[in-house]
């Protein structure tokens, strides 16, 4: 059976079935693990190819090429690592926050460098936009509406822009990407209140 991760954890993984949707806890089988060294062997987005242990539970027996991939490479060992934070994405949206925490153009730069380097499409997402003036928030995000960034101002808290970020990740797979604090988890449930998409 093939399915995707949804969820990984302390070495499971949480496949949904592609046929009946059906989730099941699995561990990666020990031959898996012996290859593939320089990059993370499964992670949340890989197709993998599953079979059933007892109910409820599986065995990720094959883990399937990754189309894309959101991933930062590290140094590890005299050379580097691939960590791969999310496979099979089509669309990272880079979020910051308008204040608290304040952004910094140098750490958005860098995470829109980071969705290049794996050539994903970006949008920019400037959040919490009930707590500064319009102006303030141009002022910071406006540069990169300027060099062809879709720059989205949202607000999960009066719910400002969520109908045009739901517009914008509508039939894809998408990741947000950002700094600690500054809404990704509130926007994603904002998201799902919303009904799918
Ligand atoms: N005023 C305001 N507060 C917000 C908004 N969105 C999120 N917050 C608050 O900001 C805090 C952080 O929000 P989270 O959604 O947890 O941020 P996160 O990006 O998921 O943070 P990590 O999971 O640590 O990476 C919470 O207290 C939220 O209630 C917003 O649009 N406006
Ligand atoms: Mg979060």
């Amino acid at each position: 059976m093939n399915g995707t991760i949804m969820r990984a954890q302390s070495g499971f993984f949480w496949v949904q079935l592609d046929e009946t949707d059906e989730i099941l806890r699995c561990t990666l089988r020990g031959r898996l693990k012996k290859q593939r060294q320089y990059t993370d062997l499964a992670v949340i987005g890989d197709h993998v190819r599953v079979t059933k242990t007892v109910p409820g539970e599986g065995a990720v027996e094959e883990v399937f090429p990754r189309e894309r991939k959101l991933s930062r490479k590290s140094p590890k060992g005299g050379g580097w690592f691939e960590q791969i934070i999310v496979a099979n994405v089509d669309l990272v949206l880079v979020t910051f926050a308008v204040a608290h925490p304040e952004p910094h153009v140098r750490m958005i730069d860098r995470f829109l460098l980071v969705a290049e380097y794996n050539e994903l499409e970006a949008v920019v997402i400037a959040n919490k936009c009930d707590l500064v003036m319009d102006s303030a928030a141009e002022e910071t995000f406006g540069i990169y509406a300027q060099i062809g960034y879709p720059v989205i101002y949202t607000s999960a808290t009066t719910g400002q822009g969520i109908d045009a970020v739901r517009h914008r990740i509508q039939g894809k797979i998408s990741a947000f990407s950002g700094p600690s604090g500054v809404g990704k988890s509130s926007l994603s449930r904002s998201q799902d209140s919303l009904g799918p998409g």
